[in-house]
């Protein structure tokens, strides 16, 4: 049996050495090129930062430290958390270990959960659970440590802190959010025989008689913890982080850009979407009338929710895990034979379409779908839970960066004036250099 901070610290040092002579050696060797289409494109494919968490391939998805992502989805999220700090799997007694030091760290102070009573009712629960960890700031060990002139080779230990702090609390944080805005609004004590997950679902109060909801909430949270750095909710906590702002403050930055319809909303959307489709043909409805229904989607200059990727260039593993979950748990469900005629309808829609480079569903395809199927009806609060699972993504990234002393980043923006100078380009309106 292990502590996840002695495995850590014990590789720290070869790391450290690691990096030091590649950049010493290496330092000046050219990895990637921007074109004039990258800088005006959101940077997609531009190599530029560095993540040893995960990476994810455009042709398998998500490669967890060298172990693709099909390969684990049977682990939970706390072994999650670290295999991305350390490289490998914690063995049954070090894993215990930590979801004992989870529990003992889950209190969430009542005064939280004032401030999210007080906020007006249609607050959505993504605000909330970024307010709720922006309240949380206070506890910060790492802002104290620094205020208390901690030194440079400490950041990472007091980011491990804060993270596991943190995370600890997130279950009962946005278990209490639901309660607050969709349930009575009183609160539902942990159970201490429970995992992470299944103390989540515990505390959200929704009924599970079968336990499937438990085990898709470890398995929905295993999946969603990191898609290595550059997507929005980690890049933005990565940026946010190396100003040496908190775990609170860099991870409710993520979270942020979590909510926007473009990434982490996207299953909040997806839900909706597959509402709106079962309400208008009372149903379930064909091929040919779910194909009219994505023209006309796509005509209006809509985005279709749940396909397409900015890297992926295949079917999401992630959304590939959830299927074979619901396959197993809720193949009759109405809303999870729509996601199946969906599946066979809308890549091939977007292929004509012409303009998605990638036509697979992604992993907010179906989250939503099996999250209603087992009761959890508020599409709303979707983005929440995929919130809870990116914060272990984020955190892993937060103390290796801090471990491996990454500086704060500061890329360089030009202006348009200058990029026509730089290709030599003519002026749209006279012809002019
Ligand atoms: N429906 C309609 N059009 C789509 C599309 C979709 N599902 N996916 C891509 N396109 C369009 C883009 O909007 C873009 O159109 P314009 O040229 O008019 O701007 C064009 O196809 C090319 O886009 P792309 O290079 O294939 O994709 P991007 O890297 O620009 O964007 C993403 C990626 C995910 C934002 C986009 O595929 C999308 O909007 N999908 C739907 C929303 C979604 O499911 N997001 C969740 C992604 C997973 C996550 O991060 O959580």
């Amino acid at each position: 049996m292990a502590k996840l901070k002695d495995v850590f610290a014990k590789k720290l040092t070869q790391v450290q050495d690691e990096l030091k002579n590649l950049i010493k050696t290496h330092g000046t060797k050219v990895i990637s090129e921007v074109t004039v289409t990258q800088a005006y494109g959101g940077m997609r494919g531009v190599k530029a930062q560095v993540c040893d968490t995960s990476t994810v391939s455009p042709d398998t998805g998500l490669i967890v430290r060298g172990i693709p992502l099909a390969e684990i989805t049977d682990r939970c999220p706390e072994e999650m958390f670290w295999l991305l700090l350390t490289g490998e799997l914690p063995d049954a007694g070090s894993l215990k270990e930590l979801q004992d030091d989870l529990v003992a760290r889950s209190e969430v102070p009542d005064y939280v959960f004032d401030v999210l009573r007080a906020v007006p009712k249609d607050t959505h629960p993504m605000a909330m659970q970024s307010m709720g960890l922006v309240a949380m700031q206070r506890l910060s060990k790492f802002r104290k440590s620094y205020d208390d002139g901690m030194s440079k080779k400490e950041y990472w230990e007091a980011c491990l802190e804060d993270s596991l702090d943190l995370l600890a609390k997130m279950p009962a944080l946005t278990a209490g959010i639901w309660r607050i805005r969709y349930a009575d609004g009183k609160l539902i004590p942990r159970d201490p025989k429970k995992d992470w997950s299944a103390n989540f679902a515990h505390m959200m109060g929704v009924p599970d008689p079968t336990g499937n909801l438990a085990n898709l909430f470890r398995l929905y949270l295993n999946l969603h913890a990191d898609h290595e750095s550059g997507n929005v909710s980690a890049n933005l906590c990565h940026v946010c982080g190396s100003a040496l702002s908190d775990p609170y403050y860099s991870v409710a930055a993520g979270l942020n850009g979590l909510a926007g319809p473009l990434h982490g909303l996207a299953n909040q959307e997806c839900l909706k979407f597959h509402e709106a489709i079962y309400e208008k043909f009372n149903g379930v409805p064909t091929e040919e009338q779910l194909s009219k229904l994505a023209w006309d989607t796509l005509n209006s200059g809509r985005v279709i929710p749940g396909f397409g990727h900015a890297v992926l260039r295949c079917t999401d593993p992630r959304y590939t895990a959830c299927h074979e979950f619901g396959l197993k748990a809720c193949p009759d469900e109405p809303l999870f034979k729509l996601a199946d005629i969906m599946l066979k309808v809308i890549p091939a829609v977007l292929k004509e379409h012409g303009k998605a480079k990638n036509t697979n569903p992604n992993v907010d395809a179906l989250s939503g779908v099996l999250m209603y199927g087992f009761g959890v009806k508020e599409p709303p609060f979707y983005t929440a839970i995929f919130g809870v699972s990116r914060a272990v993504g984020m955190c892993a990234q937060l103390v290796l960066n801090r471990a491996i002393g990454t500086p704060i980043t500061r890329p360089k923006s030009v202006t348009t004036g200058w990029i026509k100078e730089q290709v030599g380009a003519q002026c749209g309106c006279c012809g002019g250099g």
